[in-house]
Order: structure tokens, then C-alpha cells, then sequence
């Protein structure tokens, strides 16, 4: 690693305490940072992990407001969820705390109340609607109004759900209060504004010139927001959901949320370690680096380095390893529409399947592109990889150990070129996972640790060992020997990626392991050793069970399992995930998909079309609109749409084509009065005359029904 540094303080994005963490979140943001900190921690680095609920923001109040209950209800009640769902993963944070802790609103004042008193912000006015009524100032999405584009009633003030489009309350047709519903007025107000502007130069300098080795996404977004001209942000809020603005006379303001969340990770570093957080804030030998999704790009890489930069006392991120999308079932994932999987609920649904998620996330993470989730994807990556390549091979190894050597490593003979040649890529893989792993490619790194079980899976499959038992057992010794190498590689290299699988592997072969430091215990850096049949990680420093340890450096490394270690008895790895599972998850979002497309298409044909241009009397009376009688119906041969009717008008008996096979059979048609306009000039489809035109109403979703009277009348009524 990098010797410029002597520790790395990892954040991941505080997740919104107004909903559960999903898949998405998880794939793009802490699945990762896991990996990275438990591999920078098995490679003896000092490593804080910080985390913790993002809780202030309009969306909490209004969640509130919906559910007729305090912001604080809300937020206690998803910040417990999404801090259970995060341990139940094995994501371990040093810290997950919130940003409505004391320490949190101390450090973020005394922050704000820095820059102001160093000059740093502007002030300006400008004019922000206000509810007469309320007496209060209103979020953009406290005001709701009629779309400009697509005439939705329920269109939010800075968007419309219903076509997506980004909205300014000035555009909205009628807007009204969603508090009290009464018209918004215009009043004067002023807040506090970082002048990104300033910052520009600095900016290019640092990022464009200096961060090259971002990711290109994540450079790229740099890029154009720097090209596009910053300009200054506000950093208050009217609104009384919030860290108050620390000044006089800034009664009924807050910082916005975005300046102070990020502050979190600077809050919560504070609260774990009181005594000693500075050391991790304030040197330039930390590496500080920001897990984050796409869509926190300008924040994490031009706005909170901007405020860094102003209050002057803080290091800036040497990286921002930031993801792109995760989708689920080829659509995007949306919490409104209940388009998600939700950690929790797979923690209850897949008790002890907690790796399978983490390993199908990162074999499937939206590092580079937006990426998919898919249920049957997910079944045979546990099938097929996990159960059928790493848990295989484990297995055969260690049943086989038992049956032959009474669970005792056997001692290895003579090596022959297929054993050298299997184990010599094992220091292969191990040097291509670190440099995965160390350029924040998890993927890559995954397949890398899947690599060594693929050739731990073939080498003993091409050995057979099964088969010379009865001939030669020395080498049956030496074949057994080789693959619990093997195996003991494995419960080193995926700890980073399946803990828990890695755990209970070295359990099996009755291993530790040497996980480095952490700081969940606060001030005390404890020896975090594992022992074998005892759960998590240790705070105790108590030494382990086993003569055994492993440590990172073990991989690929000669006689990790010495000859005589005595081996636990085999313990499937991974179970078979089978149909009725994903079936049933399936069958779960399938319901939610018919159920927006049925109510897509009611809202579709409720559409009505726009009216036509104004036409005099004179217009209207050239149509000779008549009631008339199906008579007889058939299909227009070759031909999906057209049906042949012939029809009594009471003038005569005539033949019409009409399109409207789609809607109706011939049998539906026949004897069914209908009005038609009769002196339509003649045309000739598909070889018959057609006379005239069946009348037909057609609905906002494209359907069309055609017109009959409430009785029947006399054929050749005419209407007008
Ligand atoms: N809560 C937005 C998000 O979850 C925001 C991240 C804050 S990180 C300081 O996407
Ligand atoms: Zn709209």
C-alpha cells in the first residue's frame, strides 16, 4: 500500500432514516467498503470505519406529515432498521450513529458558525413561496400543483412523478400549500451561500489536475459540473426539521441537509473516539475515502471538499470510489413504487444466506456501468458457483480427510507437476486480488478468490483421490494435503468478500485467523483474532484456540495446515437455494408490476384528446350520420385488423370495411345497431369497396368501442 499513509478512515454515505437500505445501496456503496476494510485491515492497516443515519431533510417531514407522526418517530424507527440490517450483513462499522446525536449538531454549528465567522459565505435574498396560512416558509416539495407538461394534479413542486420531468414551483398550474392548501405567496427571505465559485481554480487544480486516477465516472461528473461554471449554494433552509442555523436572527432556519451530513462522518469519528479523532481527521497521513453511489458525486467531490477546504482544518478525500446503479429485474429501483429488495426483509427471508447477497452483489456491482439484479441470476451464483465450485471442493476435501486419515492432515509425498502446477496459481491470484482489491475493482477481485476455488474444484476432480484409495494411499496423502491447502487459502481470501462462509471454514479446518485491528470498542485498538466455534470477531485480545493462525500473507504461502492438525468435521458451506425461493420473490414483484401497468393503463385511458379545430354548422351538416344494422361480419383474409360488415342503413344494404378487428370479433358485431356516416366518398381496401365509415369512440389507452343507441331505432335514423 501506499506509504505516503498511515491509516485510512473509510465513510460510506449515510443512508436517509426515511426508509429501509435496499440492494441498490448495498451493492453500491457498503457491500464494497466492507470488502475494502476488511482486506486493508487483514493487511495490518489501521483502519476507521464510519457510518450513521442521515436524518434531517424535507422527505422526513413530509414522511411525518403522511404517517401523522414527529420526524423524530420516523427517523428512530429506519434508523434501528437500516443499523440492524447493516450488522446483520457483517457490515461492521466502527461507528453507526445519526446526525440528530448532540455531538452532531455541536460539530456541524461550530463548523457553519467557523465559516461565517471567517467570512466565508455570502448572503442573498430572494423570494421563496410561503403559506399565508401555516406561517411558514415552503419546501419546493411542499407545494403541489397541476404538471405544465402532462396536466398530473398531484405534480410536486420541484418535480412531477407522473412524466418525470424537473419542475420549479413557479411552473406548476394552481399551486397550492400541501400543509394548509392555500395559495402560496412570494415572501422575501435570505439565506447563506457557499460561493463554489471561489472555489473553481482550486477545484481544477486538485481534482482535474491532481485526481486522475479517479474513476472515470466519477471524474467525469467532476468534469463537467467544474466546466459548467459553479455556482454559489445555499447551505440554509427555512424549514424547522434541522441543525439551527448558529447565528442571531436565524430564528426558523436550519443548515440545509447537505451541509450537514457529510459532517456526520466528521461527527461520528468524534464520538467514537473523543480523545483521538483528530488524528484522523487533521493529518495529511490519513487516506480518507468516500464510498458513495453516482448520485452523490457533486457533494462528496466538489461541495463538502469545498467546505473542507474552507474551514482549512480538515484533510480532503484521496478517493471517491463511487458506483453507478444497481437495477432489479431489468427496471430501475424505486422505494415509492416498492421496486426494491430490502435488506431486512431478505435477512427474514434468507435466514444464514447473508453472504450469498454480499457475493451476488459484488459479482454483479455496477462499478463501471449501471448494472442488474435478477432473482434467477442470484440462484445460480449460489448454485453453480458458491455451492457447486467453492462449497464442493471444501467438502470433497475435508470428507475425504476424514474417511482416510481419521480427520488428521495427512502428510504430503512427492509433489507431482499437476499439484505444483495448482498451487503456483494460487500466489497468482492472490497478487491480482491485491491489486483488485487496492484499486477498488471488487469484481475483479471476487472472481480472482473464486479463481482459487475453481482451481482447488479441478484439481481434485482431474486427482480422483476417490479412486486411488485403494492403490496408493501415499498419494492419496499428498492429494489431500494440497487441496486443505487449498481450502485454508479460501478462508483467508473470502473473508473480505463471504465472512461468515469464511468463518465457518476455518472453524472446519480449525483455523484463526488474524483480522487486524478495529475500533468498535472505542479508544482500546484490540487484536481482532477469531477463534474457531466462537462467532464474530473478538475484542479481547484473548489468544486463540488453535496453533494455527492465518493471516493474509498465508495465501498461496507453503503448509498453512501443518501435517497432524486435526481437522472439524465437514459442515456443508453453502445449501442449494432451490425453485420455490426465487419463486416466490419472483411472484412478489411480478404482483407489483401488473399492479402499476393495470394502473398505468386506467390512468392511460382516462387521457383525453386534445379538441379539434372549431368547424361552422355547414361542416357539421355534409355528414350524413345514420343509425344502421351489422347484418352480416367476417374477417378481412390476411389481415389483422379489418373486419368486412355488411350493413342495412335503410337506404340499402352496403358494404364497410372497418378497423376494428382488435377490438371486436365478427360474431360481437353481428345484428348490433351501430351509427356510420353514409356518405363517405367510396374506397377501395384491400380490393373491397368500402361505403361509408362505422363510428367509433376511442379511449385514452388506444381502445375503441364503437357507438350504439341507448334503443333500437329505425336503421337510417339520421343523427344531427
Ligand atoms: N443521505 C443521500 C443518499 O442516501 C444522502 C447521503 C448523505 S452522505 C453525507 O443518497
Ligand atoms: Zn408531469
Amino acid at each position: 500500500m501506499d506509504k505516503q499513509f498511515k491509516r485510512t478512515l473509510v465513510t460510506c454515505a449515510l443512508p436517509y432514516a426515511n426508509g429501509p437500505v435496499h440492494i441498490g445501496h448495498l451493492a453500491g456503496v457498503y457491500v464494497p467498503a466492507d470488502i475494502y476494510v476488511r482486506y486493508l485491515r487483514m493487511r495490518g492497516e489501521d483502519v476507521l470505519y464510519v457510518c450513521g443515519s442521515d436524518e434531517h431533510g424535507v422527505p422526513i417531514t413530509i414522511k411525518a406529515r403522511q404517517q401523522g407522526c414527529t420526524p423524530q418517530d420516523i427517523v428512530d424507527k429506519y434508523h434501528q432498521i437500516i443499523k440492524d440490517s447493516f450488522s446483520g450483513l457483517g457490515i461492521n462499522f466502527d461507528i453507526y450513529s445519526r446526525t440528530t446525536s448532540d455531538v452532531h449538531t455541536d460539530i456541524a454549528s461550530g463548523f457553519f458558525r467557523k465559516l461565517y465567522d471567517e467570512g466565508k459565505f455570502i448572503t442573498r435574498e430572494s423570494e421563496q413561496y410561503y403559506d399565508p396560512e401555516a406561517q411558514t416558509f415552503l419546501a419546493d416539495r411542499y407545494i403541489v400543483g397541476t404538471c405544465p407538461r402532462c396536466g398530473n394534479e398531484g405534480a410536486y413542486g420541484d418535480q412531477c412523478e407522473k412524466c418525470g420531468s424537473t419542475l420549479s414551483p413557479e411552473e406548476l398550474i394552481n399551486p397550492k400549500s400541501k400543509l394548509s392548501g392555500a395559495v402560496p405567496v412570494k415572501k422575501k427571505t435570505s439565506h447563506w451561500y457557499l460561493p463554489l465559485d471561489r472555489y473553481e481554480d482550486w477545484l481544477k487544480e486538485w481534482i482535474l489536475d491532481g485526481h486522475k486516477e479517479w474513476r472515470t465516472n466519477v471524474y467525469g461528473q467532476c468534469k463537467s459540473w467544474i466546466d459548467g461554471g459553479l455556482q454559489p449554494r445555499a447551505v440554509s433552509r427555512d424549514l424547522d426539521w434541522g441543525v439551527p442555523v448558529p447565528v442571531e436572527g436565524a430564528e426558523g432556519k436550519v443548515l440545509y441537509v447537505w451541509f450537514d451530513a457529510p459532517i456526520g462522518y466528521i461527527s461520528n469519528s468524534k464520538e467514537l473516539l473523543p480523545q483521538s479523532w483528530e488524528k484522523w481527521w487533521k493529518s495529511a497521513d490519513t487516506r480518507l475515502v468516500h464510498f458513495i453511489g453516482k448520485d452523490n458525486i457533486v457533494f462528496h467531490c466538489i461541495v463538502f471538499p469545498s467546505m473542507l477546504k474552507a474551514h482549512g482544518d480538515y484533510i480532503l478525500p484521496d478517493n471517491v470510489p463511487a458506483n453507478e446503479f444497481l437495477n432489479l429485474e431489468g427496471d430501475k429501483i424505486s422505494t415509492s413504487r416498492g421496486w426494491a429488495v430490502w435488506a431486512h426483509e431478505y435477512l427474514a427471508d434468507f435466514p444464514g444466506k447473508e453472504d450469498v447477497l454480499r457475493y451476488v452483489l459484488t459479482a454483479n456491482a455496477p462499478e463501471t456501468k449501471d448494472n442488474d439484479f435478477s432473482w434467477k441470476d442470484f440462484q445460480t451464483r449460489n448454485n453453480s458457483e458458491l455451492v457447486a465450485i467453492f462449497g464442493n471442493f471444501v467438502n470433497r476435501a475435508v470428507v475425504l480427510t476424514h474417511k482416510y486419515f481419521g480427520g488428521k492432515v495427512p502428510a504430503r509425498g512427492e509433489l507431482l507437476d499437476i499439484d505444483r502446477e495448482a498451487l503456483a496459481e494460487i500466489p497468482q491470484l492472490r497478487a491480482s486480488m491485491e491489486r483488485n482489491l487496492e484499486g477498488y475493482h471488487f469484481r475483479e477481485a471476487l472472481k480472482d478468490a473464486m479463481g482459487i476455488a475453481r482451481v482447488g474444484n479441478k484439481y481434485i476432480s482431474d486427482t480422483e483421490p476417490w479412486k486411488l484409495a485403494k492403490t496408493d494411499m501415499d498419494r492419496v496423502a499428498t492429494i489431500l494435503n494440497v487441496s486443505l491447502q487449498i481450502c485454508a487459502d479460501l478462508a483467508v481470501a473470502f473473508e473480505p468478500f463471504t465472512p461468515f462462509a469464511a468463518e465457518r471454514l476455518r472453524t472446519m479446518l480449525g483455523v484463526g485467523l488474524d483480522a487486524g485491528t478495529d475500533h468498535r470498542a472505542g479508544e482500546a485498538v484490540t487484536v481482532n483474532t477469531y477463534r474457531p466455534g466462537e462467532g464474530a470477531a473478538l475484542h479481547t485480545g484473548v489468544t486463540p484456540r488453535t496453533a494455527v493462525v492465518l493471516r493474509w500473507d498465508s495465501i498461496g504461502g507453503e503448509d498453512l495446515l501443518p501435517a497432524g492438525h486435526a481437522v472439524g468435521a465437514a459442515e456443508l458451506l453453502f445449501a442449494k437455494i432451490e425453485d420455490d425461493a426465487v419463486n416466490a420473490q419472483i411472484a412478489r414483484l411480478e404482483k407489483i408490476r401488473a399492479e402499476r401497468e393495470a394502473a398505468a393503463a386506467a390512468e392511460a385511458a382516462r387521457q383525453v384528446a386534445p379538441p379539434k379545430d372549431e368547424c361552422t354548422f355547414e361542416d357539421f351538416d355534409k355528414m350524413d350520420i345514420r343509425t344502421a344494422t351489422v347484418m352480416e361480419a367476417e374477417r378481412v383474409p390476411k389481415t389483422d385488423k379489418l373486419l368486412k360488415l355488411t350493413i342495412d342503413t335503410g337506404l340499402d344494404r352496403r358494404v364497410i370495411v372497418s378497423g376494428i378487428a382488435e377490438f371486436y370479433s365478427p360474431e360481437q358485431m353481428l345484428g348490433k345497431q351501430i351509427c356510420i356516416l353514409a356518405n363517405l366518398k367510396p374506397r377501395v381496401i384491400r380490393g373491397i369497396e368500402s361505403r361509408g365509415m362505422i363510428l367509433m369512440a376511442k379511449q385514452g389507452d388506444g381502445q375503441m368501442r364503437f357507438i350504439t343507441p341507448q334503443e333500437v331505432l329505425t336503421n337510417g335514423s339520421q343523427i344531427g
